[in-house]
């Protein structure tokens, strides 16, 4: 099984993405997710200039030799864009495997180690009343865990809150913009600080104490306002806290583990292992946030999640709608085999998007499944993604009061 031919298909149905074919010489197709929110392009040439023609001719089952020598042979090493690149590689191989075996993928992970995933929505709210309404149709659509966003008083563009009724598909919330240049928004931390504790008190309040709750802090505060932060969410009993600083400081995230048993995740925008080695290693963290389709592709990730295993730490793998459903396929066959499996986040793509990747995974009643088709069980239907060409988007970033740029 020797790779034939190696494209890279750049779509834009409801957003941009960049998914990799690898065909084999015995007529079969893989397919893998490079698709980087507002970067798409530079993955795209990474793949298409410096990784296709190396993939010609190669034994399509060789997974981790070509993943070594992908990493290795660049001898730059990490980041998110070669990252991204290899893992489309890795999961279009892996894609190749199961259906050369004639399997669904996550048998060839070790088979089903659960029946199903459970998933959380994302709800949003300009005011208490938006916001329960969104948790109240999240929880109609099946969700049985629910990520909590909301305006703050004071400031104007927040993250994670869904434009106004008729700006947007009904119920999906898109940071990545459709324009030449980032959107500029606003940021306040004392108003942030003083706020959310009072929508978890009220959400608590509305839907009882039962309901898994989880809140994203998109990487604003420094340590000590995230341990400030953590501890006046205590009484709200959180799922997690996610992202709550900036974590290239991995040492940073001792300072707030000392003050809060607020569960805390963290890693979506890492891209290996190494990136992870305190956080895991000093038990700073209980869930891993990484996406396939960032960290170096099921090859990498399997060993990541093993590693946090033997700490208890969980997967709670990145599920925007940034990442393909080529992506989500991955991160469900992965967590469906593995044993430390925490949650998913399904953020459900489009109708346009589901016209171009034709899936097999399922949502019933709060879970997910990757479905029994052979491989990852998700196509691209090529014409239909010609129907969509690429158009430049930018995700927004923040300044504060004075102008001085924040963390988005
Ligand atoms: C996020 C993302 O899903 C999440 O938790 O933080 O929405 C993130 O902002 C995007 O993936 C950025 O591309
Ligand atoms: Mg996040």
């Amino acid at each position: 099984m020797n790779i034939a031919t190696a494209a890279v298909i750049v779509t834009s149905p409801d957003r941009n993405f960049v998914t990799l074919k690898l065909t084999t010489d015995d007529g079969l197709v893989g397919w893998g997710d490079a698709t980087l929110n507002g970067r798409e392009l530079s993955v795209a040439s990474y793949l298409t200039d410096h990784v296709v023609p190396l993939l010609i001719g190669r034994d399509a089952h060789r997974i981790e030799d070509t993943w070594q020598f992908l990493y290795r042979s660049a001898y730059w090493r990490r980041g998110p864009v070669t990252m991204a690149a290899i893992a489309a590689v890795d999961v279009a191989l892996w894609d190749l495997k199961a259906k050369s075996a004639g399997m669904p993928l996550y048998q060839l992970l070790g088979g089903a180690s659960r029946n199903g995933l459970m998933a959380y929505g994302h709800a949003s709210g300009r005011d208490q009343e938006e916001l329960f309404d969104s948790i109240r149709l999240r929880l109609d659509q099946g969700f049985r865990s629910i990520r909590v966003q909301t305006s703050i008083p004071g400031i104007d563009a927040v993250y994670g809150v869904r434009a106004p009724a008729g700006q947007e598909s009904e119920q999906h919330y898109e940071p990545a913009q459709r324009i030449a240049r980032p959107m500029e928004e606003d940021w306040d931390t004392r108003a942030y600080l003083r706020h959310i504790p009072t929508v978890f008190e009220a959400v608590r309040n509305e839907f009882g104490p039962e309901l898994p709750l989880l809140h994203d802090v998109h990487h604003r505060l420094t340590p000590i306002q995230a341990a400030r932060l953590g501890k006046d969410l205590e009484p709200y009993d959180l799922f997690w806290m996610e992202d709550c600083t900036p974590a290239e400081n991995q040492d940073a995230l001792r300072l707030v583990r000392q003050h809060t048993t607020t569960p805390l995740a963290i890693g979506e925008v890492f891209n290996t292992i190494w990136d992870y080695q305190t956080l895991i290693k000093d038990q700073l963290i209980d869930y891993v946030r990484s996406a396939v389709t960032h960290t170096g592709g099921i090859t990498a990730m399997r060993k990541l999640l093993d590693y946090a295993a033997q700490y208890q730490i969980k997967s709670g793998i990145h599920g925007p709608t940034d990442i393909s459903p080529v992506g989500m396929a991955a991160g469900l066959h992965l967590d469906l085999a593995i044993h430390n499996f925490g949650i998913q986040e399904y953020m459900q793509h489009g109708d346009v998007t589901n016209e171009v990747f034709r899936q097999s995974f399922t949502f019933e009643n709060g879970y997910l499944h990757p479905g029994n088709e052979v491989g990852l069980g998700v196509e691209l239907d090529e014409e239909a993604a010609a129907r969509h060409p690429y158009q430049p988007a930018y995700l927004p970033y923040n300044r504060l009061k004075d102008g001085t740029v924040h963390d988005w």
